[in-house]
């Protein structure tokens, strides 16, 4: 009898499709994530759960389903993972890094710019027949190019955007990371403690995994270091900001804008962040290209089909 694996969201039906011949599949075909109850009812009798990041696997989940043995995840964040319950109980675990590093960092560049040039404000202007002329302060951003980049968190996806940002945009990068990375030096990027990055950076791009010890890592002190003209981007994980203090540091003219990809308890966004023109705000999309989308479901589908094998899969965590 093949192991029964329950994947948890609607995905792409041809590239699961090999899973059939090593699993009995039970999808959940729906944008609508499963509660915790309801996913461990679904999860009972299954071997594996095919996830998006979003299903919380903790040991109340373990304990609820004795069967369950893997994860495989179709993102690079794993936050939603316990990961001493999931070890204490030996699950295979994977993740989808690298697949998604270019379109996330092309996405990061897209919510720099959007933001520090106000893309959003003179977009909306427009639609709404506001637009009378030309006026000399018009909508009037912050420089980007030749600027200073602050990457917290040079990670692979930091990496990338410091990458575009240096040979693109001829921007000085200085970042911060528990360890300096190697490919920073041929960027003649600066590693600073935190404080210091936010000082000095004309921009901030936040970019490290979410987990207690980065929890509003950019809370309100950290914003009061950082330039009034500066924009903020968020790409990593709602709570990695403390999206109140940010939207009254937008409100206040503490900082000039956000760029947001993600928010805490998202898809919920915070009211006064949705009441500020100054901050761009999209859906968590930066991984969605449609390439990128298929390569992180295949991935997943890979380290599957190794386990059903007995062989270890390519990315596990
Ligand atoms: C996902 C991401 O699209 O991979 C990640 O960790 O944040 C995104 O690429 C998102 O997590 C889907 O839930």
């Amino acid at each position: 009898m093949k192991p029964r694996l329950l994947v948890a969201r609607r995905l792409f039906p041809d590239v699961l499709a090999p899973l059939a011949a090593a699993y009995e599949l039970d999808v959940h075909d729906s944008d609508q994530p499963l509660p915790p109850a309801a996913l461990a009812a679904r999860l009972q009798g299954c071997w594996g759960l095919l996830g998006s990041g979003t299903e919380r696997v903790d040991a109340a989940l373990l304990a609820a389903c004795p069967t369950l043995q893997a994860v495989a995840l179709v993102t690079v964040g794993f936050n939603n993972l316990d990961l001493a319950a999931c070890r204490a109980r030996g699950l295979r675990l994977s993740n989808a890094p690298g697949v998604l590093t270019e379109a996330t960092a092309d996405f990061g560049l897209a919510l720099l710019l959007a933001a520090a040039r106000r893309v959003g404000e003179g977009e909306r202007f427009v639609r709404a027949g506001q637009w009378q002329g030309w006026a000399i302060d018009q909508f009037a951003g912050a420089p980007v190019a030749g600027t200073t980049l602050g990457v917290v968190g040079m990670g692979r996806i930091g990496t990338a955007i410091a990458r575009r940002a240096r040979h693109g945009f001829g921007m000085r990068i200085v970042y911060s990371q528990r360890s300096t990375s190697p490919e920073a030096e041929a960027l003649q990027a600066q590693h600073l403690p935190l404080p210091d990055l936010l000082r000095q950076a004309d921009h901030v791009v936040v970019m490290v995994p979410y987990g207690p010890d980065t929890h509003h890592l950019i809370g309100a002190s950290e914003l009061a270091w950082m330039k009034p003209s500066a924009t903020l981007v968020n790409l990593a994980r709602g709570g990695v900001v403390d999206d109140a203090a940010l939207a009254a540091a937008l409100q206040q003219g503490r900082l000039a804008a956000a760029g947001l990809d993600v928010f805490e308890g998202e898809p919920e966004v915070h009211p006064a962040l949705l009441a500020c023109p100054n901050a761009v705000l999209t859906p968590h999309i930066a991984s969605s290209t449609l390439p990128t989308r298929r390569a992180m479901v295949q991935l997943a589908v890979d380290n599957l089909l190794a386990w059903a094998d007995g062989r270890p899969g390519p990315t596990p965590i």
